[in-house]
């Protein structure tokens, strides 16, 4: 028997963890006390064992010999050799007919699977053969918190400083689920005496005891933060300092058109673009350099936040107004009266949520999937953002904060790609400022550029995980495109069921049979601090490799060695780990992880300023204004409307037992949620007719499915929430795999209606009805199981067993 300390990568809590090894096999992982994640577990890192020595595995390659869409694939075992040669053969190929940007490369979500392994080498490989195009969750999972935060902070969002803060505030985020190291730390922080605030339709996790839950209506949560913002504002509860000094808001913005009043002053460099802000005691224009981040001469003691201004150029008036003024009156468009009708959340409870925010700092502030997951995500997550700059907490001791991480070199290798290239990535024209600006694609953008060659022909496709037909939202022409690629190669686990549509399907080793490196662990300076190397602590499965494995066996037969350290994973490891001044040996001898003695740069904008256009937090963004979009947050025409026929919200959230469409045919944790659910509040069930566990039908303009009833009242007026991504069966239990046709959440959520700056689909707030369906009589199922809907047989060949 051995004991092996590692972490547990199967979310992004990525717990600390023992794992226990008895006659070769994985029997126990268990939480490790001393790690930073230590103190949190869950039953799927519980689980572990059950998912590594699977008969679901894939356990080799598997060449189609069968055209698609038959319903046996007659998969046929093939050699690693044969099938590096194919992958390798058709990606040069396709990049010699059509351009490397010809080539797609797929990647799952590392904030729900262990990719993290080798997400920086799965995306060096699309870019050293040439492609910027990496078809991933990103727009409806991390790139509002990570990414598009930019366009307010110049960063991402930072971390709550769980140890300092004053009041929490988690909107549409549920960590007791998705992020149990973080559900901990807040709980921990609420003994401790903080506030905590929550904003989600359902009272789940934390929001159960918190000090206040907002049960917002699916969907109109950039109305409630604009409506808390303008409540704080109108009251004087803000921090007018910060505002005045740190954000951009005294910068006077031209009635005329809508950008900032600049003036051109000559320079030692040549003519530099300056712009205004209006001192209200001096009665005169202070020039604010936005390169350097300061006034030019004197600075003004008090810039005005509010008021009219009139300038003159070149001999015409141009009527002013400080940034601030605007934000201030876009919020006042929302008093509460107004966004509790148009959110459900109660007036009294905007204003309260506004005077704790004020009065209970510093304050945190946490959005995920909840906001990323709508279509005016962009300008949602913005609205939190600066409601939350508002108290001035951000960056400082209690707010958010970027913790230092030990120092690694960057891998990703956007540097190999030719110059230019990343501005051909798909959906780059429409949504420059999104994702696609990283060269990370949506479903739609995808499936057109296979099937009409738009903008530009793709006709292959390797995807390391991903399960894109239960994931993305409804994408009509996704299951034809995925037909009609001239390759794909899906390196995976297990066959889900996209990867049903693979010609060439690559076992991956399990995280407990490959390393992986982890820098920080994404909470407080000592987690954030903490640098380990995940051991492997079997042997791959089969004839299982690692992803990282190969990436780099395929680079080698692309004949791109020379970036990747010509060939030596353990070559490419030092350099990635070099900075940190740790070695490799050193770091294997310590599989349990080092801290390094990393200092906690608060107020980093002391310094340089925010990394924005401004070098300030931007209330209003002129590089939204100057892409077409709104400069402050602003909510847009509803276009996900109620009818009679579709009266309700749909949502969706996260479960314990399962990530995505992962996890279903373990037993331990099928045993716990043996079929697809949707929460319904009690008055509509009676309503409609419904009782608790009767099978309904979820139906929208563009798909239906069906899950069983369950009632509760924790759960924002006319909003029902359904479970993603059923497919898997679960034998041990006698438990049935789904149909995706009629058990797909995503089936019911359009593509065609998306956030337009990033391209997030509204897999929240869809308008919606319910109806209790009385079942046919049941179909011979495949497995005994008493679901009346079980799917009658499975098109997957059960690939593991080959
Ligand atoms: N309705 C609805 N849809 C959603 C969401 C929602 O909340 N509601 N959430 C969205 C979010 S946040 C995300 S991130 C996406 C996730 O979307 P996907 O990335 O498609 O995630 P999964 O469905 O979990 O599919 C993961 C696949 O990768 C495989 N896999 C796991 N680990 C590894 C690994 O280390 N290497 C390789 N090669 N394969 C691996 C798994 O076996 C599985 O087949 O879904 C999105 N879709
Ligand atoms: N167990 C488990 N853990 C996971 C994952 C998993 O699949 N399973 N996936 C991982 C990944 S990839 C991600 S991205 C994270 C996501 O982590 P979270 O963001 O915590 O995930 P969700 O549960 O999807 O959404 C959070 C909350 O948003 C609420 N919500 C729904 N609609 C709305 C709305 O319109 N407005 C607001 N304000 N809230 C709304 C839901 O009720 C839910 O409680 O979790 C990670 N951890
Ligand atoms: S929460 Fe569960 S699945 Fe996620 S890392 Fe921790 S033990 Fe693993
Ligand atoms: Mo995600």
């Amino acid at each position: 028997m051995s004991e092996i300390r590692g972490y547990c990568p199967l979310c992004i809590s990525r717990c600390g963890a023992i794992s226990t090894v008895e006659a070769g096999r994985l029997v126990k992982v268990r939480p490790d006390p001393e790690h930073p994640t230590g103190g949190s577990f869950c039953v799927k890192g519980r689980a572990a064992p059950e998912l590594v020595h699977s008969d679901q595995r894939l356990r080799y390659p598997l060449m189609r010999t069968r055209p698609k869409g038959d319903t046996d694939p007659g998969w046929r075992r093939v050699s690693w050799d044969e099938a590096l040669a194919f992958t390798a053969e058709r990606i040069r190929q396709s990049a010699e007919a059509h351009g490397a940007e010809s080539v797609a490369f797929g990647v799952t979500t590392p904030s729900g699977t262990a990719v993290a392994d080798a997400f920086g080498w799965i995306h060096r490989l699309a870019h050293a053969v040439g492609s910027p195009n990496v078809l991933f969750a990103t727009e409806n999972c991390n790139w509002h918190k990570d990414f598009g935060s930019a366009l307010t902070f110049g960063s991402n969002i930072g971390i709550p400083d769980f140890d300092r803060t004053g009041c929490m505030l988690f909107w549409g985020f549920n960590p007791s689920t998705s992020w149990p190291a973080y559900a901990r730390a807040a709980a921990e922080a609420k003994r401790r005496g903080a506030r905590l605030i929550v904003v989600d339709p359902r009272r789940a996790g934390l929001a159960g005891s918190a000090d206040e839950w907002l049960a917002v209506r699916p969907g109109s949560d950039l109305v409630l933060a604009l409506s808390i913002a303008g409540e704080m504002i109108e009251k004087g509860w803000y921090d007018r300092d910060f505002v005045a000094h740190w954000t951009n808001g005294p910068l006077l913005v031209r009635s005329d058109d809508g950008r900032f009043m600049a003036a051109e002053r000559s320079a030692p460099q040549g003519a530099q673009r300056v712009l205004m802000a209006w001192d209200a005691r001096g009665q005169r224009t202070a020039a604010y350099d936005p390169v350097r981040g300061a006034y030019l001469g004197e600075p003004p003691d008090s810039p005005s936040l509010f008021g009219d201004v009139v300038l003159r150029e070149q001999g015409h008036e141009v009527r002013c107004r400080p940034a601030f003024q605007f934000f201030a009156e876009r919020c006042a468009q929302y008093p509460p009266e107004r966004a509790a009708a148009l959110s459900g959340v109660p007036a009294m409870q905007i204003r309260e949520t506004a005077r704790l925010l004020h009065s209970s700092g510093p304050v945190s502030f946490f959005h995920w999937a909840g906001i990323c997951q709508q279509a005016e995500a962009t300008q949602s997550g913005r609205a939190i953002g600066l409601l939350c700059a508002l108290t001035g907490s951000f960056g400082a001791p209690g707010g958010n904060v970027r913790f230092a991480v030990p120092p690694l070199n960057d891998i990703m290798g956007y540097d190999l790609l030719p110059q230019d290239r990343l501005g051909k990535t798909l959906g780059r024209a429409e949504r420059p400022l999104g994702p696609s600006a990283k060269g990370w694609i949506t479903s739609r953008d995808f499936a057109r550029a296979v099937l009409d060659a738009e903008p530009y022909p793709v006709r292959g496709l390797l995807s390391f995980g991903a399960d894109p037909l239960l994931t993305k939202p409804n994408t009509p022409s996704l299951d034809p495109a995925l037909r009609a690629l001239d390759f794909y190669v899906h390196a995976d686990m297990f066959l889900n069921p996209t990867a049903e549509y693979a010609d060439l399907v690559l076992p991956v080793a399990s995280p407990w049979e490959r390393e992986g490196l982890a820098a920080g662990f994404q909470l407080g300076e000592r987690g954030s601090g903490w640098l380990q190397l995940r051991q492997p602590v079997l042997p791959p499965q089969g004839e299982s490799r690692s992803d990282t494995a190969i990436v780099f066996a395929l680079a080698d037969r692309l004949g791109l060695g020379d970036s990747f350290f010509g060939g030596n994973q353990r070559a490419g490891l030092r350099h990635q780990i070099a900075p940190t001044g740790i070695g490799l040996e050193e770091l294997e001898r310590h599989p349990q992880g080092v801290p390094l003695p990393l200092e906690t740069v608060y107020r980093p904008y002391l310094h340089d300023g925010f990394g924005t256009p401004t070098k300030r937090i931007e209330i209003y963004s002129e590089t939204l204004l100057d892409a077409g979009l709104a400069p402050i947050p602003e909510p847009g025409p509803d276009r996900l409307p109620l009818s009679d026929a579709y009266p309700l919200r749909l949502t969706t959230a996260k479960w314990p037992y399962f990530c995505h469409s992962q996890h279903h045919a373990m037993p331990s944790l099928r045993g716990k949620l043996p079929e697809p659910q949707v929460e319904l509040g009690p008055e509509l069930a009676e309503r409609k007719g419904i009782s608790e566990g009767d099978w309904v039908r979820i139906e929208s303009e563009v798909g239906s499915m069906r899950a069983r009833a369950r009632i509760t009242d924790r759960l924002a007026v006319d909003a029902i929430c359904a479970q993603y991504g059923w497919w898997e069966s679960c034998p041990e239990l006698g438990l049935p795999d789904y149909a995706i046709d009629r058990f797909n959440y995503n089936a019911l959520i359009d593509d065609a209606r998306f956030d337009p700056t990033s391209g997030s689909n509204a897999m929240r707030g869809y308008p919606c009805s319910i109806a209790r369906v009385v079942p046919a009589p049941p179909p011979a199922t495949k497995v005994n199981s008493g679901n009346d809907f079980a799917k009658t047989s499975s098109p997957v060949g059960r690939a593991g067993v080959a």
